[in-house]
């Protein structure tokens, strides 16, 4: 790996949004400082490194900052050392793939939410979060129909997606914090199962970080 010391990733080891940026680091070579964001209830930007959305993850690089896992693994791409192939969301063209791409970052969003609200002590029985529960359960559902057709259709001499990426974090991390028991959706378990044998995913395995 190159050994760019001025590559800071702030993030937390819990979050799946900065999974996805470690798994493509991880991927493509690329090394980096991390730094904890100590407390997601914090309502200043200082404490996400400048992110006016107070949210991570964000990449520092020098003196330029980066701001969404999206950005921060476009921008880890171009620092590889090697190419690689990856499959960006914006070259998924037909239906199928590009409503998967959209459904599993969709449910990672929605699963945010959820968490904040349940930190927030909003009561179970609110009617945003019941229609926000029934949103992830319906995506999820849609997931486990249709990932196998998906990931068939995508460029089979790839090197990684987003797509299988963002699912992988995204499956994984509803059973990390408990939101949902995913055993039962058999396409997205077989996915993880596979998926999750690779160094990059055994290397980023969810935890708390200490306070
Ligand atoms: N669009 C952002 C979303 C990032 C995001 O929602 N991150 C969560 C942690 S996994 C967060 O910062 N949550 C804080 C909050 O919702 O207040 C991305 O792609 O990185």
């Amino acid at each position: 790996m190159t050994q760019p010391t001025h590559t800071t990733l702030v993030g937390r080891s819990s979050s799946h949004f900065t999974r996805v940026v470690r798994i493509f680091a991880a991927e493509l070579g690329v090394a980096y400082a991390f730094q904890v964001v100590p407390d997601l209830r914090s309502v200043s930007a200082a404490d996400y490194a400048g992110n006016p959305a107070l949210r991570l993850p964000i990449l520092r690089t020098g003196t330029t900052t980066w701001f969404g896992a999206l950005n921060i693994c476009r921008e880890l791409a171009r620092r590889a050392p090697e190419p690689r192939r990856v499959v960006w969301p914006e070259l998924l063209t037909d239906a199928l793939t590009a409503n998967a791409q959209e459904l599993a970052l969709q449910a990672m969003a929605t699963e945010v939410t959820l968490i904040m609200s349940q930190l927030a002590g909003t009561p179970r029985d609110d009617a945003q979060l019941i229609k926000l529960e029934k949103s992830l359960l319906n995506m999820v559902s849609w997931l486990d129909d249709n990932l196998h057709a998906a990931l068939a259709a995508l460029p089979q001499d790839r090197d990684l997606s987003y797509l299988e990426v963002c699912t992988f974090c995204l499956v994984t991390h509803l059973e990390f914090r408990n939101v949902l028991a995913t055993s039962g959706y058999r396409a997205l378990t077989a996915f993880c199962d596979d998926f999750g044998q690779r160094a990059s995913a055994l290397a980023t395995a969810y935890r708390y970080d200490a306070p």
